[in-house]
């Protein structure tokens, strides 16, 4: 199937963050591609990643970072399409270097930054997945559904001392 969804990363050492947003994507039927692309080891690549995103059919970007995470910003400066941020937890500052590096974009060039960590990848994977549903009806269906199936599990289940 056709990638709509690039899911990159500065490192390897990302991947345990970054595939609870692929996590979401496969459960919500969306075809990604995942690549470690990194600002500051492999700015070549970043560029031609970036820059050639949407002619290979590509509608959205997750860039996930930690540290002195430039990867998002970079990448929104090189395409059109939609970036989402997200700041991976860093060890010397628990990711606030991350969050800050991500979501201080100057007015002009767009991240859409998310939470640090596994929360904000697994919403990366949601947001990207409902962007794509503006236009794969199946895709919107898969959302609804699964929105529809956190509620009632939660209603099914009130009592806090139960498993
Ligand atoms: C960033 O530096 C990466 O996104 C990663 O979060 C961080 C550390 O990378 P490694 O030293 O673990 O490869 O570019």
């Amino acid at each position: 199937m056709q990638p709509l969804v690039g899911l990159i990363m500065g490192s390897k050492s990302d991947w345990p963050t970054m595939e609870h947003a692929a996590h979401m994507l496969e459960k919500l039927g969306v075809a990604y591609e995942a690549k470690v692309v990194s600002a500051h080891r492999t700015p070549d690549l970043l560029f031609d990643y970036a820059k050639t995103a949407s002619d290979r059919g590509l509608k959205v970007i997750i860039a996930g970072a930690g540290g002195a995470a430039h990867l998002p910003g970079m990448v929104a400066s090189q395409t059109s399409l939609p970036v989402l941020g997200v700041p991976v937890q860093s060890k010397a500052l628990s990711g606030l270097d991350s969050l800050l590096s991500i979501v201080q974009m100057p007015g002009g060039i767009a991240v859409g930054t998310l939470a640090i960590g596994n929360a904000g990848a697994t919403n990366a994977g949601l947001l990207a997945a409902q962007i794509i549903g503006t236009f794969d009806e199946g895709v919107r269906k898969a959302v609804d559904e699964f929105r529809m199936t956190q509620t009632q599990t939660i209603l099914d289940n009130p009592d806090p001392k139960e498993q």
